[in-house]
């Protein structure tokens, strides 16, 4: 093949990521070859590539045919499901690829699958990088946020195309080399975490407003688009007042209370939580977004236990608090509540990627992380911008919750923040992640907790020993003998 008639770059997976990916990058300008298993897709993606286009794009049914249409050092972006299919396609791909190519998978892939195969790409000479990928099928399209991590030189080969084809804000392409090893992936993990939390303080506020509030889905609509020209500006926000307009066609009223109360998900807000635990680090408004989707999916049994627990004399107290409400008190209240509690949860993210950070050296640069949140991916949003320069001031913030401005501004909506999750538990509306969040607040502000009795009592029945507020050392007790004998 001449090699004026080469492609920039390949993209292997063509479903609906890589599929609007590619005609993403292709759009941008850059010459691109394009292969998936299934070659029905390889076909799809050149029909919409000419109608859509023309873009520069060809397609292939082989993985050699592919691989030898991509001009060397090839990059070749992997876009299939997360796991197994990754190492099959990296197994097909890579016995046509020669030293200094690179693969790159876009896949919401578990990190250290990540780092196995940037061992096993280096093996045969091959470079590597696992790019978290956000937005989903409009980002892909029409720009993503981009989050690559391994080798900097596999970076700086694709380097003008992903700053191409990522979403623009106004401080930059929402790109960045993120770090080595596995920490683009680990990154797009905590993002996702962080956006289970935004969507379960999004229901909670929905929630409290309609069932407190005794808010329609046209009044929410209203206060949702609203919400979106002030501080609360955000993707999930936007989204969420059309949700709302939405009429249903099958019957009366509107789609949004017809959906089965039970949420589906993929795990990488697990592995979230799973990876807070292993660091140490409290991430409850995550978690507790967590639990909401796995209690949400005991439909049954939930529908059975509200059953018996009104056989039991449960009264649903709902209605009760509903009536002596001030409406327009309780919006104001609610929107503070959800931008406190927002800020508790990235708290908590940030933390948990700067435990990671610090364990692996990843030196992850927290203010170019908020920058490339700010477009293209699900949770961007206004907020991330202070998120940005925060960081910017001082790398090394022990948390979002100290810092000066976001500090000042707790404690401004603090009144209106518990008097929502107050309401809320009268009510019998659980609003687990406000809840948690506050709690979280509420336990880091202290500078004295109750844990002195833990302290004491696991020094008690396990010899464990206890650190003493007045005096430096290690100290132990006969607590039961002490106690006993003063009887
Ligand atoms: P899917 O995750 O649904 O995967 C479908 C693709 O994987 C198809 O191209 C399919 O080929 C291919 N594939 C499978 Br399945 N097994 C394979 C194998 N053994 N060998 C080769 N190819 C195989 O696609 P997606 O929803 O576009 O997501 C792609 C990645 O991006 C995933 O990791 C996902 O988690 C991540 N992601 C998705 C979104 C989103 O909004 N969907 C957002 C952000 C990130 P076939 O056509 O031959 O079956």
């Amino acid at each position: 093949m001449e090699a004026a008639t080469l492609s920039r770059i390949g993209l292997a997976g063509l479903a609906v990521m890589g599929q609007n990916l590619a005609l993403n990058i292709a759009e941008k300008g850059f010459p691109i070859s394009v292969y998936n298993r299934t070659t029905s897709k390889v076909d799809e993606t050149l029909h919409r590539a000419h109608t859509e286009g023309p873009y520069p794009l060809t397609g292939h049914h082989t993985p050699r045919d592919f691989i030898l249409s991509i001009q060397k050092p090839r990059s070749v972006i992997i876009l299939v499901k997360a796991g197994a299919p990754v190492d099959q396609t990296i197994a097909a791909l890579s016995e046509h690829m020669d030293p200094g190519d690179t693969i790159i998978d876009g896949g919401n892939e578990w990190y250290e699958n990540t780092e196995r195969r940037i061992v096993e790409a280096n093996n045969k000479g091959l470079l590597y990088l696992g790019m978290g990928v956000s937005g989903g099928e409009e980002g892909a399209r029409n720009g993503p946020s981009l989050m690559p991590g391994g080798s900097f030189e596999a970076y700086n080969n694709i380097k003008d195309i992903v700053e191409k084809v990522a979403a623009q804000v106004d401080d930059g392409p929402c790109v960045t080399y993120i770090g080595e090893g596995g920490s683009g992936n680990f990154v797009k993990m905590v993002h996702n975490g962080i956006e289970y939390g935004d969507m379960q303080l999004i229901s909670e506020a929905y929630d409290v407003l309609k069932n407190v509030g005794g808010l329609s889905n046209a009044e929410l609509a209203e206060i949702f688009d609203e919400w979106n020209r002030g501080e609360l500006e955000s993707f999930l926000i936007e989204i969420t007042a059309d949700i709302f307009k939405v009429k249903d066609e099958h019957g009366e009223g509107e789609l949004v209370d017809k959906i089965l109360d039970k949420t589906g998900m993929k795990g990488t807000g697990k592995w979230t939580v799973q990876q807070a635990a292993e660091l140490s680090v409290a991430a409850p408004t995550i978690a507790a977004s967590l639990d909401c989707r796995y209690l949400s999916g005991l439909k049954d049994e939930r529908v059975e236990a509200a059953k018996v627990l009104e056989e039991a004399g449960l009264k649903e107290e709902v209605g009760a608090v509903g009536t002596g409400i001030d409406k327009k008190q309780l919006i104001d209240d609610v929107r503070q509540a959800l931008y406190a509690s927002k800020i508790c949860s990235y708290a908590q993210g940030m933390n948990l990627l700067r435990a990671k950070s610090v364990e692996k050296n990843w030196n992850l640069n927290f203010g170019e992380l908020a920058r490339i949140w700010k477009g293209g991916c699900i949770i961007r949003a206004v907020f991330l911008d202070r998120i940005k320069k925060v960081y910017q001031r001082n790398p090394n913030l022990a948390s979002l919750v100290v810092d000066p401005e976001f500090a000042k501004e707790m404690v401004q909506r603090q009144a209106a923040w518990r008097r929502v999750v107050g309401l809320a538990v009268s009510a019998g509306i659980s609003t687990p992640g406000m809840c948690a969040s506050l709690a979280y607040f509420d336990t880091y502000r202290r500078a004295r907790l109750p844990v002195n009795l833990v302290q004491a009592q696991r020094d008690l029945f396990g010899a464990h020993t206890y650190e003493r507020v007045d005096r430096p050392g290690a100290f132990h007790t006969e607590w039961t003998k002490l106690a006993r004998k003063s009887k």
